[in-house]
C-alpha cells in the first residue's frame, strides 16, 4: 500500500532534481549554465535519505530530502517527512553558534521536504577515512570546538530559561526519530527482537549473556530514562563518524535530523563510543598482525583530546559567558562563592563524564547486536575475525556502561580500551 505523503511531495529522482533546483535563483546562479548541463548523482548511503550531488559550470550544491519511510528496511516502516524540518532548523542553529562546522544551509523546500546546502568537497564521509586508517589531525580539536558551542550555548547555562523553553517547544515535536533512539539503542539489543541481528554463531553467546545482564539492563535504563527527560541541550542526537565529513584538514558535522532538547552526554558519547568501535575494529583490517597498532594508538590519543578539549572549552565558555539562569551570579559573590561555583563546575563536567561513558557503551552494543550497524565492523569479510573484533568491543562497552563511575579520567578509558581492543 502506497504511504500517504502530503499535497505536492514526490520523491526526487536524478532526472528531476535539475528542474527544482532551476526555480531558485540563488541555486541557479551559484551553479551557473543552463539546468540541462547540470550533472546529478544520488550518493545517499544512510539509513534514512536521499541526498544528490549537483554539479554546474560555476559550483555545486548539496540535496537532501526525507522519503516517507526507513530507507534501510523500506515502505513496511513509514517515517513522517517532519524530520527534514527538524534538521534544517538545527543546521540553522549549529551554524550560527559552530560556523564553519557545518555545511552552508542554503534552502528548504516545505513541500518536498528538500534541504539545499552547501556541497562539502573533497570531504569524505569520516568512517571510511577510517576504516582506510587515515589520520585527521585537526578532528579532536574541531568537533571539540563544534561540540562545546552548540551544547554550552543551547543549555540553561549558556541560553536565558526563557529562550531555552522555546527551543524546547520548537524541537520537542520530534518524536518519531526520538522513539527510533529509544528502540533501536537503548531496548531492542537487551532483549529477543526480529529487529536485531548480530554475527552469527559467533557472538550468540554474547547476545545472550547481554540479555541476561541485570547489572546491565539496570545501567541502560537510566541511561534511557535520561535520555527522555533530561532536556539539557540541543543535541545533534546523531553524532557518529557517519555524521561527520573530513578532509585532512576541515571537520564538518552533517545530519542533524535527530536532534531534540537531550542530555549532552548523548551527543558526547555517541561520538567516543564511534571512536572506540573503530579502534575495536581495527584488528579486522589487518593484513599482517599489529599493522593497525599505530592508528589505534592515534584512535585513543584522540579520543582523549576529543573530551579533554570538550571539557575546557565548555568551562570557558561556562567561566566567560554565563548567560543562562541555572546559576544566579548573586549567589557566588567573592572569591569564596567564585570557588564554589568552580566546585559546581567540575561536579558538572565529572557527571557529563559519566553520562558520556555510558553513552558510549550503549552505542558500541546498538551497533553490535541491534538493526543498524556500521561499515567500521562490517566491511571484515570474514566473520570469524569481525566476531573477535565485536566481542571486545562489546566487553568494553560493558565497563563503560556498569563501571563508568570506576573510571578516573579519560586517560584511564583509553589505557583500558588499549588492554580490552588489543587484538
Ligand atoms: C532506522 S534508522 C537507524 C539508525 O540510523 C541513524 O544513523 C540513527 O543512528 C538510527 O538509529
Ligand atoms: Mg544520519
Amino acid at each position: 500500500m502506497a504511504i500517504a505523503t502530503p499535497q505536492g511531495y514526490r520523491a526526487l529522482g536524478e532526472t528531476t532534481v535539475a528542474a527544482f533546483l532551476a526555480r531558485l535563483p540563488e541555486i541557479r546562479d551559484r551553479l551557473g549554465g543552463e539546468p540541462a548541463a547540470w550533472r546529478v548523482r544520488e550518493v545517499g548511503d544512510g539509513n534514512l535519505n536521499l541526498v544528490f550531488l549537483v554539479e554546474g559550470p560555476e559550483g555545486s550544491v548539496c540535496v537532501k530530502q526525507a522519503l516517507p519511510y526507513v530507507r534501510l528496511v523500506g515502505e513496511s516502516w513509514p517515517l513522517g517527512l517532519e524530520r527534514a524540518r527538524f534538521e534544517w532548523e538545527a543546521l540553522l542553529v549549529e551554524h550560527r553558534l559552530a560556523p564553519g562546522r557545518v555545511p552552508e544551509p542554503l534552502h528548504f523546500d516545505e513541500t518536498l521536504y528538500a534541504i539545499v546546502m552547501e556541497r562539502l568537497a573533497p570531504h569524505i564521509i569520516m568512517r571510511k577515512g577510517m576504516i582506510a586508517a587515515t589520520v585527521y589531525p585537526n578532528f579532536a580539536e574541531q568537533i571539540a570546538e563544534f561540540m562545546a558551542n552548540t551544547l554550552y550555548f543551547t543549555s540553561d547555562l549558556g541560553m536565558p530559561a526563557a529562550q531555552k523553553k522555546k527551543l524546547l517547544e520548537r524541537f520537542a515535536p520530534n518524536v518519531e526519530l526520538c522513539k527510533i533512539t529509544e528502540d533501536l539503542i537503548f531496548t531492542d539489543p537487551y532483549m529477543e527482537h526480529e529487529r536485531n541481528r548480530w554475527t552469527s554463531p559467533q557472538l550468540d553467546d554474547a547476545a545472550r549473556a547481554i540479555r541476561e545482564d541485570l547489572p546491565l539492563k539496570q545501567a541502560v535504563a537510566l541511561l534511557k530514562l535520561k535520555f527522555l527527560c533530561e532536556a539539557q541541550a540541543l543535541v545533534h542526537g546523531d553524532l557518529h563518524t557517519g555524521s561527520i565529513m573530513v578532509t585532512a584538514t576541515d571537520t564538518r558535522v552533517i545530519d542533524p535530523e535527530f536532534a531534540f532538547l537531550g542530555p549532552i552526554g548523548f551527543d558526547v558519547g555517541k561520538l567516543m563510543g564511534n571512536l572506540l568501535m573503530s579502534c575495536a575494529s581495527q584488528p579486522g583490517h589487518e593484513r599482517r598482525p599489529g599493522e593497525r597498532a599505530d592508528y589505534q594508538a592515534w584512535i585513543l590519543r584522540t579520543l582523549q583530546e576529543l573530551w579533554n578539549g570538550f571539557e575546557q572549552r565548555f568551562l570557558e565558555l561556562w567561566r566567560r559567558h554565563p548567560e543562562g539562569d541555572a546559576f544566579p551570579r548573586a549567589h557566588f559573590l567573592g572569591p569564596e562563592g567564585e570557588r564554589a561555583l568552580e566546585a559546581a563546575r567540575r561536579r558538572y563536567m565529572r557527571q557529563l563524564f559519566e553520562d558520556s561513558l555510558g553513552y558510549a557503551g550503549t552505542s558500541m552494543i546498538r551497533r553490535t547486536l541491534g538493526l543498524a550497524h556500521n561499515a567500521d565492523m562490517e566491511t571484515i569479510a570474514d566473520p570469524d575475525r569481525r566476531a573477535a573484533c565485536e566481542r571486545r568491543n562489546l566487553a568494553l562497552a560493558r565497563e563503560l556502561i556498569v563501571e563508568a563511575r570506576q573510571f578516573a579520567d579519560i586517560a584511564a578509558v583509553a589505557d583500558r580500551a588499549r588492554i580490552v581492543l588489543a587484538g
